[in-house]
């Protein structure tokens, strides 16, 4: 069985789980949500940079997030079709991963308006270079004429901005029009509606993730040394 071991919500497992759906490969998640189960996880040996997530498949142990997708691409056939796709593949992932990085960060702000501010920020850098690629592209794929990895963690990075800001593609439709079809792929709708699919994140998460690798919380939440070792 295909396992994926995280925190109980998206974060730095999210495209993972992505590709894990539009590949069809059945998964469970391992909910790693206590101090105790992540000195568990870490005394297997499994984690060689001693980070989540950690993706067991195919009797291999996976970390770091871009070579799993890396890896579930080269295994599903979404990495193109010449090297130059790859490359172009690689670039706009590496780009994405920049752009993610915003949505990610954005439970962790505090204030919902400060957070906002940033994402839209963020957007106006990065929305219309996406969709220039779009455009230039023509196929309504980032790459050749058939979905590849880049577009699934595009939509991915998507769906965590527009979970914020439901606005967000009115003046980029050949973004929006990528994001519909990503989310239409029938392994990704699939999984977008299963029990599998963790909630955008909220305190509840900030919090999680602080008690669990007992750090300091964003300094806006109270008692913000609560989960640090004295
Ligand atoms: N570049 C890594 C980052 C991994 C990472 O920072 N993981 C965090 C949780 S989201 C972690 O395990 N932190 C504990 C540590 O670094 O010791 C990836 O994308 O997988």
């Amino acid at each position: 069985m295909t396992r994926l071991h995280y925190f109980l919500g998206r974060g730095r497992a999210e495209t993972t789980r992505w590709m894990l759906a539009v590949s069809q490969i059945a998964f469970e998640n391992v909910p790693v949500n206590t101090p105790e189960a992540l000195a568990t996880l870490r005394a297997t040996g499994k984690l060689p940079f001693d980070q989540m997530p950690l993706l067991e498949i195919d009797g291999l142990n996976l970390s770091q997030s871009t070579a799993m997708i890396r890896y579930l691409a080269r295994r599903g056939d979404y990495y193109g079709e010449t090297d130059a796709d790859a490359l172009w593949c690689d670039m706009i992932a590496g780009a994405v991963a920049d752009f993610a990085e915003t949505a990610m960060q954005a439970a962790f702000q505090p204030t919902k308006e400060s957070a906002l501010a940033t994402l839209r920020g963020r957007f106006e850098k990065f929305g219309p270079r996406f969709e220039a690629r779009l455009a230039e592209n023509n196929s309504g794929f980032c790459v050749g004429t058939r979905l590849t990895f880049a577009d699934v963690v595009l939509a991915e990075a998507l769906t965590g901005y527009l979970d914020w800001a439901p606005d967000i593609l009115a003046d980029t439709p050949l973004l929006a029009a990528l994001h519909d079809r990503v989310l239409n792929a029938p392994g990704i709708a699939r999984y977008l509606h299963s029990e599998q699919r963790y909630p955008m994140a909220g305190n509840d998460y900030v919090i999680d993730v602080a008690r669990v690798l007992q750090r300091a919380l964003p300094t806006h939440l109270p008692d913000p040394n609560r989960f640090v070792p004295v």
